[in-house]
């Protein structure tokens, strides 16, 4: 599991740091992120080592530890005994509300300005945990996380510096799988201190490297200490916080959000990131299970529960079990997105087609039939290339099936799946791409501005988000 592979230089290969850079700057919406998929590598250490110092029998071995920190191609299979290693990790509240806190800080920083986060709940009694109290410490992290980005400085879109490559890399951190196999780091120790009512960061919320440095670093893109917050230190720049402040975050105090999902209707020169929840049900889980998880979704709706999300091990279950759930869903006015076609299940597409949820994710390994089926319904589907390459559901980038769909018009949103597994961020999806598909620079602004559209943000809000969008990409024309 998660050998170190070349897929980074692949990819690497594929664009220029300046085409990177490009993408970085775009107001970006990111429709499908697991949350603990897209944990930062260097927080399961983090908490491994709380735990160790707490003279607790660490959950995982240190081969396990290093399949989460090297990263690199594995199989599907693979990919979910991994994520049981991360949820062995991951037993307290405070540790899902600082992941979430992370997670939400990391794509702000990437100029992600519409973030749909999904989790599964996890009813885990052994450590006092329902999935009501694990929904909670997720919401609690977001409302840290955005707490914190409005208490940045707002700073202009195009006051936003990323140095040349050449700069010297105070910052840079290597744990990403694009730096194949590297295993050095910064060690950064700065506590970072989230924000008010931030669950997690009883613990001590360390600045660990984020995707963005991550793949910055391998890129030889250096993100600008300019915009670092004047407490960054030199040894441990939280550059994700810095870059942050200088895309969605300028959230300025008073704008009015609320929470997750409360993003405020603010006036022109507002920037903020809008965070909304998705509820996911796990393959494993039965119709009971998958119910409770739709119930809570609706109780939460109005802390920025959107919708719910059918994911886990494309191996386990069957569509029987879920849809009587799906349809309450549907009932309670939550949104659906379903896992489809990672793997080969013609029948269980097809019936997932016929249920027309409102996206679809994936649908890898359509047949022709299938594929058809999919174009005539005008589903939006969201497309993770490095997560579909990596798991080996597609050969490789330019045979990603966004080819096909892309120029038979069909709607696509790029998305990242789980930046922290497969080493990844938003803006480097948009890159790959760019480069596989010989996209120009008004595809890429055609591709964000769409996306706004596949969101399940209210009218009220795509409205302001379309607004928003526009006069970002504006600002770069
Ligand atoms: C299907 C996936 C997935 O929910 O604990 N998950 N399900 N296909 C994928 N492609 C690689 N990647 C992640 O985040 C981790 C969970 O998300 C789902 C799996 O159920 C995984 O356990 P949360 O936050």
């Amino acid at each position: 599991m998660g050998k170190p592979d070349n897929d980074g230089d692949l990819s690497h290969s594929l664009y220029t740091p300046e085409l990177l850079r490009a993408c970085q700057r775009l107001p970006k919406i990111e429709l499908h992120a697991h949350l603990n998929g897209s944990v930062r590598p260097q927080t399961i250490k983090d908490i491994l080592d709380e735990r160790s110092r707490a003279g607790e029998a660490l959950p995982v071995t240190e081969q396990e530890l290093a399949d989460i920190t090297v990263g690199g191609e594995r199989s599907l299979r693979d990919c979910f005994r991994l994520f049981d290693v991360i949820h062995a990790v991951t037993t307290t509240h405070a540790a899902i509300s600082r992941i979430a806190a992370e997670v939400v800080r990391d794509f702000a920083a990437d100029r992600v300005v519409y973030l749909e986060l999904r989790t599964t709940p996890k009813a885990r009694p052994e450590y006092g945990m329902t999935k009501e109290s694990y929904t909670q410490a997720v919401l609690d992290g977001i409302d840290a996380a955005l707490a914190q980005l409005r208490a940045a400085p707002p700073r202009a879109a195009s006051q936003q510096q990323l140095l040349p490559a050449d700069a010297p890399a105070a910052a840079a951190v290597a744990l990403s799988p694009a730096a194949a196999g590297s295993t050095a780091s910064a060690e950064p120790g700065r506590q970072a201190g989230a924000g008010a009512g931030a669950g997690g960061q009883g613990a001590g919320e360390v600045a660990s490297p984020s995707h963005a440095q991550m793949v910055a670093a391998s890129e030889g893109v250096v993100l600008s200490p300019r915009a670092a917050p004047s407490h960054a230190s030199a040894a441990g720049v939280d550059v994700a916080a810095s870059v942050s402040s200088g895309t969605s975050a300028a959230a300025a105090a008073g704008a009015g959000a609320k929470g997750p999902g409360t993003m405020a209707e603010s006036g022109p020169g507002e920037d903020v990131i809008t965070v909304k929840l998705l509820l996911s049900i796990d393959r494993r889980e039965d119709a009971a299970a998958a119910l409770e998880t739709v119930q809570l979704a609706a109780r939460l709706q109005s802390r920025g529960v959107v919708g719910v999300d059918l994911s886990g091990n494309p191996y386990v279950g069957a569509w029987s079990q879920w849809e009587g759930a799906l349809g309450a869903a549907r009932a309670a006015g939550l949104r659906v997105t379903l896992h489809a076609g990672e793997v080969v299940a013609p029948q269980e597409v097809a019936a997932m087609l016929a249920w027309r949820p409102e996206r679809l994710g994936h649908c890898c390994c359509l047949d022709a039939e299938l594929a058809a089926q999919l174009k005539s319904s005008a589903i939006p589907l969201e497309l993770c290339l490095t997560s579909n390459v990596l798991t080996q559901s597609v050969p490789s980038y330019p045979e990603h099936h966004f080819a096909e769909l892309y120029a038979a018009g069909h709607p696509v949103v790029l998305c990242t799946d789980d930046s922290g597994v497969f080493g990844t961020t938003l803006s480097r999806e948009y890159a790959i791409a760019a480069a596989a598909f010989k996209l120009p620079v008004s595809a890429l602004h055609e591709l964000a501005r769409q996306a706004v559209e596949y969101t399940f943000a209210s009218a009220a809000e795509k409205e302001r988000l379309r607004r928003l969008v526009a006069r970002e990409l504006a600002e770069l024309e």
